[in-house]
């Protein structure tokens, strides 16, 4: 999985990232200090994963990961060239999801490029040069097909029109998310543009530290904002989360967590969120070699799953075994839950669920 941060100058952006990712972007108090994209990868924190490895005792242990990309900040007029956002987007275009960054906090001493903290004007810049950007896509692509639909290709005329939905629907400030098509023709015709604002979004509120628990009026009216829209949002003190990560031990960091009455760092809630909003789960493979997370789409059949190991795994499935979580874990090991009849064995049917633990047999 990969997701794109976006949002004004200045609003917490790279320490956002800081605070995901072990590479350092730098971070300054001006607008426009991100130029080049920052690339970053994230582990999926799992308490499941570290159970499994106390049990199985592995050689290695391989969490599932998260791509992060951090890009310079948009401002007003941006898919017009002003700033140094537009010609960045591009980076984003790969993403599976945003994370929208949001400036929820009030301090004097950092710039905001608009003069005033108001999350929901900011959003809506941000949503308009989005959306200017996927307009200039959808045009582009609209000139080539036009010229295809005259000479009365029929399937040129069924993108034409579809394009011309989407087009419209940006120009009165629809995300394409939003905008009402069928299934079938997103996917024969609007997926392939790998549009920006087609993209699942997860809103992050960047507040104070006081604000970390239990939020400020700031939020308030960004979930009001958004509450027609199919998205999530959370709730970061994103500088404070910063220094959290750079202190080196989990004791330290969990301690400053509890001082601030959290349960835990903000990273392992942005982490969930984005599977809930991307609806994905984990499941796991648990071999005396490697203990691994994998990354699924929820409602995945045992030889999709097998295919995120290997292509051949799907192609060649005969069938899985699976061992619930739970059954793993209060049973010890596999020989255990064999032992007690509790290993199932699965066909092409199987829909795999969150924490299994499978293994599969396959040949080539
Ligand atoms: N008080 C406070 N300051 C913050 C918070 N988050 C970020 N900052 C500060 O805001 C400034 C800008 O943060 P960055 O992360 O560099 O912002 P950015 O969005 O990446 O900015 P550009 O790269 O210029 O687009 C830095 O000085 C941060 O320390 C926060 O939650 N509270
Ligand atoms: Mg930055």
């Amino acid at each position: 999985m990969k997701a794109g941060i976006v949002g004004l100058p200045n609003v917490g952006k790279s320490t956002l990232f800081n605070c995901l990712s072990n590479a350092k972007a730098q971070s300054a108090n001006f607008p426009f200090c991100t130029i080049e994209p920052n690339i970053g990868v994230v582990n999926v924190p799992d308490l499941r994963l570290e159970k499994l490895e106390e049990l199985v005792n592995p050689e290695k242990v391989l969490p599932a990961t998260v791509e992060i990309v951090d890009i310079a900040g948009l401002v007003k007029g941006a898919s017009k060239g002003e700033g140094l956002g537009n010609q960045f987007l591009g980076n984003i275009r790969e993403t599976d999801a945003i994370l929208h960054v949001l400036r929820c906090f009030d301090n004097d001493n950092i710039v905001h490029v608009d003069g005033s903290i108001d999350p929901i004007r900011d959003k809506e810049t941000i949503d308009i040069e989005l959306q200017l950007k996927d307009l200039e896509t959808v045009e582009k692509r609209l000139e080539k097909v036009k010229r295809a639909a005259r000479t009365g290709d029929k399937a040129a005329q069924k993108e034409e029109a579809a394009l011309i939905t989407v087009k419209e629907g940006l120009e009165t400030g629809t995300s394409v998310r939003a905008i009402e098509l069928t299934d079938s023709v997103r996917e024969e015709f609007i997926d392939m543009l790998q549009l920006i604002t087609d993209k699942p979004v997860l809103y992050v509120c960047n507040v104070d530290e006081d604000a970390a628990a239990s939020g400020n009026d700031y939020v308030d009216l960004v979930k009001k904002a958004i509450a027609n829209e199919d998205a999530e949002i959370i709730v970061l003190a994103v500088g404070m989360e910063a220094d959290i990560n750079e202190l080196e031990t989990y004791e330290e960091r969990q301690m400053f967590l509890e001082d601030m009455g959290l349960k835990e760092p903000g990273s392992n809630k942005l982490i969930r969120s984005a599977y809930k909003l991307l609806s994905l789960q984990t499941y796991f493979t648990a071999g005396v070699k490697e203990v691994r997370a994998w990354t699924i789409p929820v409602g995945s059949t045992a030889p999709q799953a097998a295919g995120v190991i290997h292509t051949d795994f799907e192609k060649g499935f005969i069938r899985a075994e699976v061992i619930k979580y739970d059954d793993f874990v209060n049973y010890g090991s596999e020989t255990k839950v064999r032992e007690a009849g509790k290993l199932g064995v699965e066909g092409k049917e199987y829909i795999v669920q969150d924490g299994d633990v499978m293994h599969f047999r396959f040949n080539v």
